[in-house]
């Protein structure tokens, strides 16, 4: 006995049916994706890395605020020597830093704003903001 053409159709139907719940799902899970995404990798460590970029003889940023006892790298992108001298006896240097390298200094654990210059270049001033 040939199989009835009611009975083909509704195998089609019962396809097209099951490929719509697939898609279905596929796009919902599709939807739910954006609602695992990765914010729970926030951008700031723990360990705040400060920075103070040198270039065209200029300090950037000049004024900088970290907190105690930060660590600070100086990038020397000039090709002249310089240095991050603060003003204030002893508070940091960072020596000689020759063109294209960097130095790190340890901001100071008392909180207060260090004025610093560049020892080579004392026209090239900054202020480092502790608190
Ligand atoms: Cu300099």
């Amino acid at each position: 006995m040939p199989i009835p053409p009611r009975f083909r159709r509704l195998q089609a139907v019962v396809a097209i049916a099951v490929l719509c719940m697939l898609i279905a799902l596929a796009g919902c899970s599709g939807g739910s994706a954006p609602t695992s995404p990765s914010p729970s990798t926030p951008s700031t460590t723990s360990v705040s890395e400060e920075r103070i970029v040198i270039e065209d003889f200029r300090f950037e940023p000049a004024d900088l605020t970290v907190s105690p006892g930060a660590k600070v790298s100086v990038v020397n992108e000039d090709s002249a020597p310089h240095t991050v001298t603060a003003e204030a006896p002893s508070a940091f240097d960072t020596s000689t830093i020759e063109g294209g390298r960097t130095a790190m200094f340890t901001a100071p654990s008392t909180a207060g704003a260090y004025r610093y210059l560049c020892g080579i270049h004392p026209s090239m001033m900054g202020t480092l903001t502790v608190r």
